[in-house]
């Protein structure tokens, strides 16, 4: 029996996404979507949950800084400094608290897959690696180092794409002079350490 995942539910929470993000944003979800249930095949994660936590994982992009502080401030966290300086990283958690507040996903998995989708961290669930990479190799996404390598890797490999993709944020954040949350490093010395 396969698994059926446009349903209801599914369709709901495209609904409610439709209206908190751009129209490009939103095709981008669709793609992440799409791809996370292609590695969940691979690695025999739960495609329904991939597919679900892949749809919804930008679902706070649309939010603007003081929103996204507000919202992780009333769930009791404070922010670091680098977090104040780039709010934006700040999405990633105030998704899963959006997820979870406006959507009504209660699955913990699905909403940690969307908590560290952007910088990752030491030890990610299958789920929580399949999303990470996912975001990063879904086939909308262009002018990217090694994008090919990593997109074949990501079906050979995942704790190396997880790798490569950190490498190439780091990268990219240097070029740009930006601050870089201590995660994404920790991630990064992880996953170096993890791959054969
Ligand atoms: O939301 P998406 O654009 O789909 O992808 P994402 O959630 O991975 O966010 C990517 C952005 O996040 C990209 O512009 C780089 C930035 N980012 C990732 N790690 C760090 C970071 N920005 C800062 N300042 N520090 C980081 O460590
Ligand atoms: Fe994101
Ligand atoms: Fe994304």
């Amino acid at each position: 029996m396969g698994t059926i995942v446009i349903d209801e539910e599914y369709d709901r929470y495209r609904h409610i996404l439709k209206t908190d993000i751009s129209a490009k944003r939103y095709a981008h979800s669709i793609s992440v979507s799409n791809t996370a249930a292609c590695l969940a095949m691979r690695y025999g994660c739960d495609i329904r949950k991939a597919y679900i936590a892949g749809l919804v994982h930008d679902c706070a992009k649309g939010m603007k800084p003081s929103e996204l502080l507000e919202t992780v401030k009333r769930e009791g966290y404070e922010p670091t400094d680098i977090q104040l300086d780039n709010p934006e990283l700040l999405h990633a958690l105030a998704g899963s608290i959006v997820a979870r507040d406006k959507y009504g996903i209660t699955d913990s998995g699905i909403l940690s897959a969307v908590r560290y989708h952007t910088t990752g961290r030491p030890g990610m669930t299958d789920l929580e690696e399949i999303i990470f990479t996912a975001d990063y190799i879904e086939p909308n996404r262009s002018s990217i180092p090694e994008l090919d390598r990593i997109r074949q890797t990501a079906f050979s490999d995942i704790d190396e794409a997880v790798a490569l993709i950190c490498r190439n944020t780091l990268d990219y954040l240097d070029g740009n002079k930006t601050t870089v949350d201590r995660m994404t490093v920790e991630t990064y010395d992880y996953y170096c350490k993890h791959i054969k």
